[in-house]
């Protein structure tokens, strides 16, 4: 029995398993937004079946979230299938973009685990397996390099210093920690290098490189000799970019990972960084440089010119908040979004760990309980479709703003089989009516007076506002 025979899939979308599609019927899928409830109703189906029945993820938290139909399927021996799509080996235990040990995850709620490169997966034998199972893949993205050439340095002070002496122009890529980074970033901006300092550092405002499009320009051109990054995994596609163009790069991250599949790390937070007179004096080494960057005003013509783009609504609304307010963006398109407009110093938050779109509602919920700030809390549609149970309490000081482009539009932006998109008509009107809470639909002026800002927007207006911004 190979992968195209079962009967059915709940093919949870992603981008990490998206090439593992072909490898199944397409008659037999079905496209789901949330693994907890496809791994119930994989589960389910396979009580009446025959035969096993599948349930398909990307990598990160959308594997834990099946844990509890798979133990269920366990104790009640049910021929559940989990198949997860995942990294290469070199990127495990690194804290790698949206990388975890998915093994782990299922250990104790299964009878047999599999795991097998993409290439192979045509002479795998399901009818080897006994019930619960799962196999990861590990899928290669074309373009990475398995090997790298860049090279790397001891872990102390002086391989910093020797990182400097070999490579002359860094970029510095401010990533995040749980507290802002502002007041470390402008001092190390004050030292005239090229920063990017990403939007839940705090310092977005402050960053040397405004644009992450001047960013991959300079580094596409050849620019950078180097990246120093400091904080958590950073959120640029720059980052990603760096297992294709292998530069050396050196690391502080209070947690100790390398956030890539090579370079040198430090266990150290901006903190401690801060005071560390070594750290300051190795930069001295470096002579100031800045790289080309475009003009805001290029950008505040296309928000005007695309006034329903998911852009031009969110920068509408950054003009609203209030300075001590908190700000809590959710993964996807919003949080790229923000940052492509954000001007102004506020509190960021979000759960940029592993990424997932999962329990964002409920984060920006606790947020809110435990202060008496106003949290705004941006999340898109099928983001908050996850979530929708969490709507039964809502703090008086938290606002959720849905921008709804009614689907996961970041698979549009990177060109996969549309039907990972999940195209939808719905709004959320009726389901706060539902749950009791104050509503308003595209009108920022309500923003104040209710629980619940719906934006619909026009996707078209923003795949035209980001092809124009990107040329
Ligand atoms: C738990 C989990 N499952 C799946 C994913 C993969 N994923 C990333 S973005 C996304 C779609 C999000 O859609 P939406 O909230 O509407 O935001 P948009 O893409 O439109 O900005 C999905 C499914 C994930 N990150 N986390």
């Amino acid at each position: 029995m190979k992968l195209q025979d079962l009967k059915h899939v709940y093919f949870c979308t992603g981008a990490r398993n998206n090439d593992l599609l072909d490898h199944f019927k397409s008659e037999n899928l079905s496209f789901e937004i949330d693994e907890r409830s496809a791994s119930f109703k994989a589960l389910g189906r396979a009580k009446i079946s025959t035969a096993p029945v599948a349930v398909c993820t990307t990598s990160g938290t959308a594997v834990s979230e099946c844990l509890s139909a798979l133990i269920e399927a366990y104790y009640s021996n049910i021929p559940l299938l989990l198949i997860t799509g995942d990294r290469p080996k070199r990127m495990h235990g690194k804290a790698c973009p949206q990388t975890i040990d998915h093994e782990i995850i299922t250990r104790g709620a299964r009878r047999s685990f599999v795991e097998i490169e993409f290439e192979k997966l045509d002479e795998l034998d399901l009818s080897t397996l006994t019930f619960p199972a799962h196999i990861n893949v590990l899928i290669e993205k074309k373009n990475e390099k398995q090997q790298s050439g860049a090279k790397t340095y001891s872990q102390t002070w002086d391989g910093f210093q020797s990182f400097i002496k070999d490579n002359p122009s860094p970029l510095i890529l401010i990533g995040h920690e749980n507290n802002s980074m502002y007041d470390f970033a402008k001092r190390i901006k004050d030292l005239g290098l090229p920063i990017y300092a990403e939007i839940l550092s705090g310092a977005h405002s402050i960053s040397s490189i405004t644009f992450e499009k001047d960013l991959l320009r300079a580094f596409k051109d050849g620019q950078f000799t180097s990246v120093i990054r400091i904080g958590h995994t950073p959120l640029t596609k720059m980052w990603r970019l760096l297992e294709e163009t292998h530069l050396p790069q050196f690391s502080f991250d209070e947690r100790g990972f390398l956030g890539l599949s090579h370079g040198t790390v430090l266990p150290i937070g901006f903190e401690e960084l801060i005071k560390k007179e070594i750290f300051w004096d190795s930069l001295k080494a470096y002579k100031p440089f800045s790289i080309n960057t475009s003009a805001p005003f290029d950008l505040q013509k296309l928000i005007q010119k695309y006034p329903h783009s998911d852009i031009s609504l969110i920068s509408q609304l950054e003009e609203i908040f209030e300075d001590e307010s908190l700000i809590y963006l959710g993964n996807s398109l919003v949080i790229r979004f923000y940052e492509l407009i954000n001007k102004r110093k506020l509190n960021f938050f979000g759960n940029r760990g592993v990424n997932g779109i999962d329990g964002q509602l409920s984060t920006a919920i606790g947020l809110a309980s435990g202060t008496k700030k106003m949290v705004y809390c941006i999340l898109g549609d099928l983001t908050t479709f996850y979530d929708l149970s969490a709507l039964k309490d809502i703090p008086n000081n938290l606002r959720l703003i849905i921008v709804n482009n009614s689907g996961g539009r970041i698979f549009e932006t990177m060109n996969l089989n549309e039907k990972l998109i999940l195209k939808h008509e719905s709004q959320f009107g009726r389901i706060a009516t539902a749950f009791n809470i104050s509503y308003a639909v595209n009108d920022l002026k309500m923003l104040k007076d209710v629980n619940i800002l719906e934006l619909i927007t026009d996707p078209k207006q923003t795949l035209s506002f980001l092809k124009e911004w990107e040329q």
